[in-house]
């Protein structure tokens, strides 16, 4: 798909989801062990627990279990009639599925997250996630045949960046496992695309925090960065890290 236009409906899968997974809490803390999620990309439940790990500013190790592909079947092979998404906490021995349960859990552990509790709450919540996704044209929904590095790949994102979107729809695909950094913004002159922010002053994150340490190694903060440990190689541009991936790792 043209850039152009994969962005355009990409932007327009985020306002569906009224911008969910932009904003993120000042405090957190990350737990000792890095929690973990099988997910998959444009499904509408993991859609709704990733943009809770966004707001909670929480790093995950995510496996993408695209259809098709070797992630489920092994899922399914060992625990049967599993659903995504399907969340890991090694910290309190804990694995749970399903949005319901996820958000309820961090909710207690890790901090406020919305949980819809009306019928109605939760019918208009999965309509505009699945709308999202039909938007999307379920890009990263089917698994494509892949190479498998040793490492997993390290990505910088906020959920409902429109351009990071189409960089976590490729590594679902390809069934790259990935850890999650989430800097989603926690202030006004965090808005807006790197190169043109809400704010005239020059920028400055928030002190002592991911956004912080990002800016004193890069200069600025942008997502989507993809860091690949198996080659040493790191990039910006959404555009650049999908043909990446594609050259690097599509069968
Ligand atoms: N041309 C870049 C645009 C990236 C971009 O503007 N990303 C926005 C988020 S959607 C950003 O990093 N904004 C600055 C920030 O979040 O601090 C690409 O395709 O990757």
């Amino acid at each position: 798909m043209n850039h152009i236009i994969n962005v355009t409906s990409s932007l327009l899968a985020s306002t569906y989801r009224c911008w969910n997974g932009t904003i993120a809490d000042k405090d957190v803390v990350q737990p000792e062990q890095t929690l973990i999620l099988f997910d998959q990309e444009n499904d509408a439940e993991c859609r709704q627990v990733r943009e809770s790990l966004t707001q909670l500013n929480l790093d995950i190790l995510i496996v993408p279990c695209p259809k098709g592909g070797k992630n489920l079947a092994s899922l399914q092979s060992e625990y049967g009639d599993i659903r995504l998404p399907l969340f890991v906490d090694n910290n309190q021995s804990k694995a749970m599925y399903g949005a319901d349960s996820i958000l309820t859990y961090l909710n207690r552990y890790y901090g406020k997250v919305s949980v819809s509790t009306s019928l109605l709450g939760k019918v208009t919540n999965q309509l505009s996630s699945t709308m999202a996704t039909t938007v999307r044209l379920r890009s990263g929904v089917n698994a494509r045949p892949s190479y498998q590095p040793e490492l997993p790949l390290i990505l910088y994102s906020f959920e409902s960046s429109p351009f990071a979107r189409l960089v976590r729809e490729k590594l679902c695909a390809l069934e790259l496992t990935y850890i999650l950094i989430n800097i989603g913004k926690q202030q006004i002159s965090d808005m807006g695309p790197a190169k043109m922010r809400w704010s005239l002053k020059p920028y400055h994150p928030l002190p002592n925090t991911k956004r912080d340490e990002f800016f004193k190694l890069y200069g600025n903060v942008q997502v989507p960065f993809l860091m690949d440990p198996n080659t040493n190689k790191a990039m910006f541009e959404s555009k650049d890290i999908v043909a990446y991936l594609e050259q690097t790792y599509e069968r």
